[in-house]
């Protein structure tokens, strides 16, 4: 049987249309969960939309609708842009689904029953667009940390979760298990804001009803990020433990945004140790984009619409500029000219060229035929033993979910390649027939290395891949024992590919 990988993208509100942010986390779950199923992986990557709590009540207030409305049409937005996207999620979790609200009371139910959550009454500063309470000591001038938003003071009914109770066994956690929370950095912030201290957390709402009610008291509603972060079992079948939650829980990782890493990282793992249920392998926070410098938020009208960028480029430019531009982990900016530069350089210049030029010169020198190779010189060997390296690479960096790091591994072979043509000179061995032998292993040289290239580029560029390696005569996606030298096959017919990505001229 094959090893099982679990990967998951935070669940996306609906009350605000996609972004590059989300297209962001999503991509880069997806580039990953497609190169696991590459090595041998049986993955189960999971997607969804969070559709309850007070924020989607408010949006489907003002549009008129009811929030059940507002979540159907919003999240078609979502399903087409991941489709446009080739997004290759197993599964699409929607907490109004029923799957999902069964699972969420019955875990409530279970930790009621335990004493792990129990009714009190809450009273602090409220933020409602992040639908968080604050203590005085967080908030300054009345204003919300996270997003400096006016709060407002609450007082209700609420239950509560012990979550005070297992502070000490998460510092543990978190302390035997470095890969647990990352990037490092990340890790220390909540190292630090544990080591405060943890308070018992409301986790039930009496304020509005747009949400799971408690069981047994319908007054209240869950907890939105109670019920949002349950959706990464419920989706694999919880409570049954057997079955698809056996086969992939614990989790190998949840990818999201820097913004939610203290639900992923205090919230979320408390929850299943009060459950029983064991933790994630590893929480991976990025960073956040800006575009042109400048945070992207609907009133400065700067949000970034992937739908029109992919129109424009190509779904391929977008995902490859989306985890090469910036190191996975840190901020970046999104611009216009850098998007073009990587168009121009690495993709149209570098990697098209050197497929276009390969291709031309076998069509040119050998009918389009491809030749065994001969004995190979010292320049051979040295590309060879580049390509044969990269797979390690590769997979070293994506083992860290360096994705950025992984493509210049890539790339590095493919400007090899283009220098491998300059100094190899076909045009001049073409001149001497006493050269063909030599010419002919100086074309497969640099045809292995492109189907090499292609295999590990599939799970980022997966159309373009698909292009290239139909020119090399290969129709199947590539497979882990595809990763090695001397696949491509004497004799194959190989066309002269078409300009795998045009140059855009500044001026447009
Ligand atoms: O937080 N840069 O949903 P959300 C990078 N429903 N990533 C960004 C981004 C930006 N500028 N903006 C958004 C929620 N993201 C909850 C999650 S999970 C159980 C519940 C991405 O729609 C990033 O992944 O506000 C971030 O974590 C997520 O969108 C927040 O999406």
């Amino acid at each position: 049987m094959k090893p099982a990988f679990y990967v998951t993208t935070p669940i996306y509100y609906v009350n605000d249309v996609p972004h590059i942010g989300h297209a962001y986390t999503t991509v880069a779950a997806d580039v990953l969960a497609r190169y696991k199923r590459l090595k041998g992986f049986e993955v189960f990557f999971l997607t969804g939309s969070d559709e309850h709590g007070q924020k989607v009540e408010k949006a489907a207030l003002a549009a008129g609708e009811t929030p059940l409305e507002l979540a159907d049409r919003v999240v078609k937005r979502f399903q087409a842009l991941w489709e446009k996207l080739g997004i290759s999620h197993t599964d699409f979790i929607r907490t109004t689904q029923e799957r999902h609200k069964q699972g969420v009371a019955h875990i409530f139910r279970q930790l009621m029953e335990q004493g792990d959550i129990y009714l009190g009454e809450y009273e602090d500063w409220y933020c409602t667009p992040c639908e968080t309470f604050w203590t005085e000591t967080q908030i300054t001038d009345g204003k919300c940390p996270d997003c400096n938003r006016p709060v407002e003071r609450l007082k209700e009914e609420s239950y509560f979760f012990r979550m005070s109770a297992y502070g000490e066994q998460l510092m543990a956690h978190i302390e035997a298990n470095p890969e647990f929370i990352q990037p490092k950095s990340k890790r220390n912030e909540i190292i630090a804001f544990i080591r405060e201290g943890l308070r018992d957390l409301s986790v039930s709402r009496t304020s509005f009803s747009w949400g799971i009610p408690v069981p047994g008291n319908e007054r209240h509603v869950i907890y939105v990020w109670f019920d949002a972060l349950t959706n990464y079992i419920t989706a694999l079948g919880y409570p049954e433990q057997s079955g698809t939650f056996g086969r992939y829980w614990p989790v190998d990782v949840h990818l999201i945004g820097k913004d939610i890493l203290r639900f992923h990282s205090v919230y979320w793992p408390t929850f299943l140790m009060a459950a029983g249920l064991p933790l994630p392998k590893k929480v991976y926070a990025h960073g956040w984009w800006t575009v042109e410098g400048q945070k992207m938020s609907k009133s400065l009208q700067n949000v970034v619409e992937p739908n029109m960028l992919i129109d424009k480029y190509g779904v391929d430019v977008v995902r490859y500029f989306l985890l090469r531009e910036v190191p996975f982990g840190l901020d970046g900016d999104f611009s216009h000219a850098s998007l073009v530069n990587r168009i121009n350089s690495d993709l149209a210049n570098d990697l098209g060229n050197l497929l276009s030029r390969s291709t031309a010169m076998l069509t040119k020198y050998f009918d389009g035929i491809l030749q065994a190779p001969g004995e190979l010189a010292a320049l051979d060997t040295a590309l060879k033993a580049k390509a044969e390296a990269m797979a390690a690479a590769v997979d070293a960096c994506m083992e860290d979910l360096a994705f950025s790091k992984a493509l210049q591994a890539i790339w590095d072979v493919v400007s090899t390649g283009n220098k491998y043509i300059d100094e190899t000179t076909p045009w001049s061995l073409a001149k001497d027939a006493a050269n063909r032998e030599r010419l002919a292993t100086v074309m497969y040289c640099l045809l292995e290395t492109q189907r090499m290239v292609h295999c590990l580029l599939a799970p980022f560029m997966p159309e373009t891949s698909r292009k290239a390696l139909n020119v090399l005569g290969i129709s199947e996606l590539p497979v882990e024992t595809d990763l090695v030298w001397g696949k491509l096959t004497p004799g194959t017919r190989i066309a002269k590919a078409e300009a795998l990505f045009p140059r855009i001229e500044k001026a447009e």
